[in-house]
């Protein structure tokens, strides 16, 4: 078993060399620790809150049991002071991450969130390997945080001028010459879209949410909405070179617009040899359903005037939705149907889903996912199926000020057997809405 220790403390935050901003950290630092675990090798972590607000943390993408998820349908608060240990094991190798789930809005863009990485027997060899967690931070004339809220905030979601990679602002990175390099990137924004380019250059997508893909796939440029995770292959690359890691303009139909903007600089110095052996093919991953597959749910995720709030953004008519339960074992097609006229990231907790079509088309490559992005006004057609986790689980828009605001629904994950009448009303309705 491996074991970690997690303190979440205020913590001044150095964001470029002599730039400090207070925020919160998982052991002093931003982004916390990287927790590093084998595939099926059991993990517990230790978990103590010395924030001055309770909080939890949700171990996104991991397949954990219902009651380690870290949020508050499946556990009491951490309060300051308290400690709470959470144990399961990974089952799957891939580039996930850990933060808060409550008050995410707030304790994310503070700085509450690392990489949690889950290796698997057969990986393939890089020269190198780099965690490359994105942030965006929104700060006000004095250089602190910028105060939360407003009618823009709750509508594009928070979006802030300050890019950053692994918790510092635009960062240079050292590459050798000739070498092939493993990036893991994870969106750790609280709404932005990156729209990731290299220098223009190709790279090779590995990797999704769920782990690897089935072979290499080569692209110039791959959207990550927030929570986002992919693995690429950068490089090789000549000495003397530098390319920028940007985000190309993307319109998610928000109020605010943005251009292209750089998050890192690679600096390619001298060549070393590389060792890099990639494999055409990188593993099977079955289908799980056909594209004509018949759904046996449609979630609508909508945003509407609401005379008390503004606005209202809503799954299936409500804020907070309850949905039906599903059944261990039996097939779930679902489509989920974005009514709006932005993009919203989807997640489901706990249970990886493939992407059978958008609008009816399929998408470029087959993946586990545990975020897809919603186009506006689209359908997507996603599968998954329920293994034996019974619980409380549930699926949100993973920009924080869509999901605070209601745009989530609540389930339960039932065995065969179980009542569907009783179990529907077990968990309905007792969230904490602070808002
Ligand atoms: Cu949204």
């Amino acid at each position: 078993m491996k074991t970690f220790e997690l303190e979440a403390t205020e913590t001044t935050w150095e964001i470029r060399g002599g730039q400090t901003v207070d925020g919160y950290g998982y052991n002093g630092r931003i982004p916390g620790p990287v927790l590093e675990a084998r595939a099926g090798e059991p993990v517990e972590i230790r978990f103590t809150n010395r924030l001055p607000e309770p909080t939890t943390i949700h171990w996104h993408g991991l397949r954990v049991p219902a009651a380690m998820d870290g949020t508050d349908d499946v556990q009491p608060l951490v309060q300051p002071g308290e400690t709470f240990v959470y144990r399961f094991t990974p089952a799957d190798a891939g580039t996930f991450w850990y933060h808060p789930h409550t008050n995410e809005t707030e304790q994310l863009e503070k700085g509450l969130y690392g990489a949690l990485i889950v290796r698997g027997p057969d990986e393939p060899v890089t020269d190198r390997e780099r965690i490359l967690v994105l942030d965006d931070l929104k700060l006000d004339k004095r250089g602190e945080l910028a105060r939360f809220g407003g009618f823009k905030e709750r509508h594009d979601g928070r979006e802030g001028d300050v890019r950053l990679v692994n918790g510092r602002a635009e960062p240079e990175l050292r590459m050798a010459a000739g070498q092939i390099e493993r990036w893991r990137i994870i969106n750790a924004s609280s709404a932005r879209y990156v729209r990731l380019s290299i220098g223009g250059r190709p790279f090779r997508i590995i990797g999704t949410d769920g782990g690897l893909i089935e072979e290499p796939v080569t692209v110039i440029e791959a959207l990550l909405p927030a929570a986002d995770r992919i693995d690429i292959l950068v490089g090789p690359f000549e000495a003397g070179e530098s390319l920028e890691v940007q985000a190309l303009r993307y319109n998610r139909m928000t109020f605010g617009r943005r251009g292209t903007e750089t998050f890192a600089t690679v600096r390619v110095g001298r060549a070393a040899p590389s060792i890099a052996a990639i494999p055409s093919r990188l593993r099977q991953i079955p289908l799980l359903a056909a594209l004509d597959a018949t759904p046996n749910r449609t979630v609508k995720m909508s945003v509407g005037p609401s005379l008390r709030r503004g606005l209202d953004f809503l799954v299936n008519g409500e804020r907070h939705h309850q949905d039906r339960p599903v059944r261990v074992g039996e097939l779930q097609v679902w489509d989920i149907v974005n009514t709006s006229l932005m993009d919203h990231p989807f997640h489901l907790h706990g249970f990886f889903f493939q992407v059978l079509s958008v609008n009816g088309e399929p998408p470029a490559f087959r993946s586990w996912e545990d975020v897809v992005n919603l186009p506006p006004r689209s359908t997507t057609r996603i599968a998954w199926m329920p293994d034996d986790r019974p619980g409380s689980w549930m699926y949100h828009c993973h920009i924080f000020e869509h999901h605070e605001a209601g745009m989530m629904g609540h389930f339960d994950v039932v065995r065969e057997g179980t009542e569907l009448a009783n179990a529907s009303t077990g968990h309905a309705h007792h969230h904490a809405h602070h808002h």
